[in-house]
């Protein structure tokens, strides 16, 4: 019999519905990939074996917009359905100012433990802005094991929200009122990503005017494959306010996705953005080997044989061989 802590065997437990063993391969698939890898195929199978069972909710939207608050507000409404939730989280802010995870926060918010909620950050290592490589790894894995929602939290800072919304079935932005963000959101593409726009603090002036603004842009670029333009709606994570109905609009627009074909379209444009991303990565590491390229960076320009394009097209060749 295999060692229990190998990759194979922990992904057997997990599937079996244990927790430690999930916890151990988020890890391994952060901190290991070398050991991750040769289960990783098993896990996206799995996860999509379970196809449309876990709603991935990509959360996304400009810094301090209230990402974290909704995921909070949008715990506690699940949970009130017994529905389960897992969190994956690139949280900066918090490495930055020191203060706790949203984990541990809704944590200390909890009375009991609660088996219900999962979290996990991502590390957001050499990835631009939002979700990491791991990130999609660890996306798999938290959907293999069956919550009902994985949210996933990603910062809005330019390739984060594109990634989210590949690694997602439904992808909300989230915005605050006022600081031109609609504009911003236009210019980091995150118009073109969203299914559902989120007015946040809408307890705070200019709210109204802020899903106004933003109502009017949707309707000239309308979500990616979606018949119509996208939802704007008013919330406030801190009074409650609209939020008790945002999970189900969010269900219903997945539903919508699955029956018009757009979800397994996505699903497709995730495995081919996770095949492109794979490739890069080892393309990569075989450059870092690479002996031309080493002899480059020793030799004098002048002793270099051929010009950048001739030289890319012989290490081309030979790595592609
Ligand atoms: N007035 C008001 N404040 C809110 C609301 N929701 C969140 N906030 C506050 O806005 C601040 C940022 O909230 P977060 O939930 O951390 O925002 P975030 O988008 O996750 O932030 P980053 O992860 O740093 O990008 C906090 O101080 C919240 O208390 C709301 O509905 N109304
Ligand atoms: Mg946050």
């Amino acid at each position: 019999m295999a060692p229990v802590d190998e990759p194979a065997a922990l992904l057997d437990r997990m599937l079996g519905g244990d927790r430690r063993a999930l916890a151990r391969l988020l890890s391994l698939a952060e901190s290991e990939p070398a050991r991750f890898d040769p289960i990783a195929d098993r896990v996206a199978a799995a996860a999509h074996a379970r196809a449309g069972k876990t709603l991935r909710v990509g959360i996304t939207g400009p810094g301090g917009a209230g990402k974290s608050s909704l995921i909070d507000a949008w715990i506690k409404v699940a949970r009130a359905r017994q529905e389960t939730v897992a969190v994956l989280a690139t949280d900066p802010s918090s490495e930055r100012s020191g203060g706790a995870l949203l984990g541990d926060r809704v944590r200390l918010a909890q009375e009991a433990p609660d088996d219900g909620v999962y979290f996990r950050s991502v590390a957001t290592r050499g990835a631009a802005g939002g979700l990491a490589h791991t990130g999609f790894d660890q996306a798999d894995l938290l959907d293999a094991f069956g919550f009902d929602w994985l949210l996933v939290e990603a910062v809005g800072a330019g390739q984060g929200e594109i990634e989210v919304s590949f690694a997602c079935d439904v992808t909300v932005v989230v915005f605050a009122p006022g600081g031109g963000d609609a504009v911003q959101a236009l210019k980091a593409g995150l118009m073109e990503v969203g299914d559902l726009f989120c007015v946040n603090k809408a307890d705070l002036p200019g709210a109204d005017a802020a899903a106004a603004t933003l109502r009017s842009v949707v309707e000239l670029a309308p979500a990616r494959g979606a018949a119509q333009p996208a939802p704007v709606v008013l919330v406030s994570a801190t009074t409650g306010s609209g939020v008790a109905e945002l999970p189900a609009r969010v269900r219903a627009l997945g539903q919508e996705k699955i029956a018009s074909g757009e979800a397994e379209r996505r699903r497709r444009a995730r495995l081919e953005r996770r095949v492109r991303h794979l490739l890069q990565r080892d393309f990569e590491r075989r450059l870092r080997d690479d002996a031309t390229l080493a002899r480059l960076r020793a030799e004098t320009p002048a002793a270099a044989s051929g010009g950048p394009r001739r030289i890319a097209a012989e290490i081309a060749a030979r790595l592609l061989r």
